[in-house]
C-alpha cells in the first residue's frame, strides 16, 4: 500500500464528523503502528471457541430442518427476525449510537435497543466502544478485528482469543461518555446477561410455539440459524468488506466497496465510502442495496429520526479526485498510481 499523504482534513470534515472526526484520517499513531510488524501471539478462549463450534453446528440443523419439519411461517419468521437484528445493529449500534449520524426520538431508541439486543453482539455499549477503536486504529493492533490479521481473524477468530493489549489501552482513551449518559444504554449494558438471553434466544424461540403451534425443536434450532446469519453477515463487514472490492473514496485505507456484503448487511457493505465519512447517516453514496438508509428514512418522515447527517457532492468530489482509486462511476479520474 503506498504510503498515506499526511494531509489535513477540511475544516468541514472535522466539524461535520462530530463524535468521531478523529477518526476520519487517524492519527500518525496509526501510521507508525502499521508498520510495525511483530509475531502475534494468540490466547485461545476455549470456552468461546466451544460456544460457536455448537452454535454453528445447530444452526446448520437449523437449515436441514426448514427444508424439512419446520412450517413455512417459523422459516419466514426466522428470515424477518434476522432482518430485524440486522436494522438494530446497523440503525441503532452503528449508525446512530456509534457515529452519532443522526437523532432519534425515545420511541426509536427504544425498538433499536430491542432489536440489537434480539441480535446479540454484546451490549450497544460494548458494540460502539469496540467500533470506535475499530475505526480510530483501523488495521493496527489496537483495532479489535485488524484486518491484516487475516480473513478468519478478522471475520470472527478475534472473538476467540484474548484482545492484544492495544486495544485495551488504546480503547480506554475513547470517550463513551454520550453513550453513558443514555439511560436505555447504561440499563441494557447493566442487565445485558438477564436481557440478552431473553431477548435473543427465549422469546424468539416461544412465538412460533405459541402462535402457530411449532415444535420447540424446530422453533429452537431455526431461531439459532437466524441469529448466525446475522453474526455472519456483520462479520462480513468486518474481514470480506476490508479485503475485496474497489476504493473510489480512498485507496489509502483497506475498506472497500462490497456489493455482495452490502446484500447480506442491508447497506453496510460500502465500507471504503463509510470509513471515509463515517458521520455519513447513509454509510454509502447512494441508496443501493441499504434498506437501513430506507427505514431511518421512514421513521424521519414521522419525526422518530431527526438531523441526518450527509455528505455534499462536492465534498465526496473533491475527496474521490484527491484519494480514489479511479474507479468511481462518475469522478473515475482520481489520482491513479
Ligand atoms: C459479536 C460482535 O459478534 C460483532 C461486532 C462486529 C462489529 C462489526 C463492525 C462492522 C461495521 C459496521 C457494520 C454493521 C453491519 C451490521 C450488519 C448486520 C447484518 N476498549 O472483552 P474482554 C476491556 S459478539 C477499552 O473480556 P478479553 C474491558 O472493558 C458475538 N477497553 O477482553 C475489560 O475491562 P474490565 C457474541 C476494552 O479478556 C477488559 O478489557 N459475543 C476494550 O481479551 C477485558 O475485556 C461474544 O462472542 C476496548 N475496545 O476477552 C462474546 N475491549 O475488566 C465475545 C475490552 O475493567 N467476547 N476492554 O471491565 C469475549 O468473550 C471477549 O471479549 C473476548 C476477549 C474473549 C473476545
Ligand atoms: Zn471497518
Ligand atoms: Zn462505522
Amino acid at each position: 500500500m503506498p504510503p498515506r499523504p499526511r494531509e489535513k482534513q477540511p475544516l468541514e470534515t472535522l466539524e461535520a464528523t462530530g463524535v468521531l472526526f478523529e477518526s476520519d484520517d487517524v492519527s500518525s499513531e496509526k501510521f507508525a503502528q502499521e508498520e510495525k510488524v511483530e509475531p502475534r501471539t494468540y490466547e485461545i478462549v476455549w470456552f468461546n471457541v466451544t460456544l460457536f463450534v455448537i452454535l454453528h453446528c445447530v444452526a446448520l440443523y437449523g437449515v436441514y430442518l426448514s427444508f424439512t419439519s419446520a412450517k413455512l411461517a417459523t422459516t419466514i419468521y426466522a428470515i424477518i427476525l434476522y432482518q430485524m437484528g440486522a436494522f438494530g445493529i446497523t440503525a441503532g449500534a452503528h449508525r446512530l449510537w456509534s457515529h452519532k449520524a443522526y437523532k432519534a426520538k425515545w420511541p426509536l431508541k427504544l425498538i433499536l435497543v430491542l432489536c440489537q439486543t434480539l441480535a446479540h453482539q454484546n451490549s450497544v455499549i460494548e458494540w460502539s466502544r469496540d467500533h470506535r477503536v475499530h475505526h480510530k486504529y483501523q488495521e493496527t493492533d489496537a483495532d479489535p478485528h485488524n484486518a491484516k490479521r487475516g480473513f478468519f481473524f478478522s471475520h470472527m477468530g478475534w472473538l476467540m482469543c484474548k484482545k492484544h493489549d492495544d486495544v485495551k489501552d488504546k480503547g480506554k482513551g475513547i470517550d463513551m461518555s454520550d453513550l453513558f449518559a443514555e439511560p436505555i444504554l447504561r440499563l441494557q449494558h447493566k442487565y445485558f446477561y438477564y436481557l440478552m438471553p431473553i431477548g435473543c434466544f427465549l422469546l424468539p424461540t416461544l412465538w412460533p410455539i405459541v402462535l402457530w403451534g411449532e415444535t420447540l425443536g424446530n422453533a429452537y434450532c431455526l431461531n439459532i440459524t437466524r441469529y448466525v446469519i446475522t453474526l455472519h453477515a456483520t462479520w462480513l463487514v468486518n474481514s470480506a468488506a476490508h479485503m475485496w472490492g474497489s476504493k473510489p473514496y480512498d485507496k489509502y485505507i483497506n475498506p472497500t466497496e462490497n456489493l455482495f456484503v452490502s446484500m447480506f448487511a442491508i447497506g453496510e457493505g460500502w465500507h471504503n465510502y463509510h470509513h471515509t465519512f463515517p458521520w455519513d447517516y447513509k454509510t454509502a453514496e447512494y441508496g443501493r442495496l441499504n434498506w437501513t438508509m430506507a427505514v431511518i428514512n421512514l421513521f424521519s418522515k414521522i419525526g422518530w429520526a431527526y438531523d441526518l447527517k450527509t455528505v455534499s457532492p462536492e465534498m465526496i468530489e473533491k475527496r474521490v479526485k484527491r484519494t480514489g482509486d479511479g474507479s468511481h462511476e462518475i469522478w473515475g479520474w482520481g489520482d491513479k498510481d
